[in-house]
């Protein structure tokens, strides 16, 4: 049987091979992987932990939150303040940063996080998952803002999500590919189940919410229609669909055997350019897919470049294959 290698010994042989992983970080990623296991845990409790149904409260977001959000936002947030790996926190749940208190010591990542994504698959038993994303504070010794959190998606130093689904899987990226961890709830701990993932640069599955079909743009009325024609139309083959509203599921299908996810912007909300957010959510599955082989742009412009404006700014996101992201964004330079 092959020899069992646990996060922290990838972490440290990650550090030792390349001094890609500072101790700080790897004491951060630890820290968020044990986080992630509480979470999972009260997942996984469902009904009997008392902790599905809604906490009849709003995130920043104006949407309604599930108990679980709360909870596995404050589960990071107790994980991560007293490490002195962090200087400062933000999350979809939360409308400001969180500044590390003063009674601890202050490290130099930011840590940035979308404590429980696909919350509305909570109550119906569909996995969901964590998604989290590491930037560097600036230099200085000025306290943190705000703005100092608004860095493009390539300034990332790690990035990750862990999928609550039949199994408890961590999926981490440092730079230098992506590599998968599976919860072994006897041991306690995230095993190396996978490394180097590839993501195929062609396909035959999308994933996408058809029933918005009616306010896409035409680019993406294109693509898709294009599919729909299957082995008789421009594309010669035959298409799948998948659509779970999760996207940490829906990625994770798609780092596992390949496809194309897209949340496109649509006119329901034309002032906005999609639902997804870009700092928690687009920015670190974007790296992951492109660590993979990948790509992901928002139809015109490759994610992890885009500059943010505000934190929690929203983006269109379309991501996967390398060849049909290729292609979709294509046809937005041809509108
Ligand atoms: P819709 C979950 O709420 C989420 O943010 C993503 O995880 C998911 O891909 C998307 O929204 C689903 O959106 O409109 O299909 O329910």
């Amino acid at each position: 049987m092959a020899q069992r290698i646990s996060l922290t010994r990838y972490l440290v042989e990650q550090q030792r091979a390349d001094g890609r992983i500072p101790s700080q970080l790897r004491l951060l990623l630890e820290v968020v992987a044990r986080a992630c296991k509480s979470i999972s845990q009260a997942v996984n409790k469902g009904a009997l932990g008392g902790v599905l149904g809604t906490a009849h409260s709003e995130n920043v977001q104006g949407e309604v939150q599930k108990k679980l959000d709360i909870i596995a936002n404050e589960v990071l947030i107790e994980a991560n303040e007293w490490g002195g790996h962090l200087a400062a926190m933000a999350s979809e749940e939360m409308d400001g940063i969180y500044l590390v208190p003063n009674r601890y010591p202050q490290g130099e990542y930011l840590l940035l996080f979308d404590p429980l994504d696909g919350s509305s698959n909570i109550d119906v038993n569909v996995s969901i998952g964590t998604i989290f994303s590491v930037l560097k504070k600036p230099d200085g010794d000025r306290g943190v803002e705000e703005s100092d959190f608004l860095q493009p998606g390539t300034q990332q130093v790690a990035a990750g999500y862990c999928i609550y689904g039949p199994q408890t899987t961590l999926v981490l990226t440092v730079g230098d590919g992506v590599a998968m961890f599976t919860l072994d709830r006897e041991q306690g701990s995230f095993v190396l189940t996978e490394e180097n993932v590839r993501i195929p640069e062609d396909t035959k599955e999308f994933a996408i919410n058809m029933s918005n079909m009616r306010h896409w743009d035409a680019p993406v009325k294109r693509y898709i229609d294009e599919c729909l024609q299957g082995k008789d139309g421009p594309r010669g083959k035959d298409f799948n669909m998948r659509w779970i509203a999760s996207m940490v599921a829906d990625v994770h299908r798609i780092l596992t055997r390949g496809g194309i996810f897209m949340y496109p912007w649509d006119k329901r909300e034309p002032n906005k350019p999609g639902k997804l957010r870009l700092m928690y959510e687009a920015n670190p599955m974007s790296w992951l897919v492109e660590q993979a082989g990948g790509a992901a742009t928002n139809g015109r412009q490759r994610i992890l470049e885009l500059q943010p404006a505000q934190l929690h700014e929203r983006v269109s996101v379309i991501l996967g294959s390398k060849n049909e992201v290729e292609r979709v964004t294509s046809y937005h330079s041809v509108v």
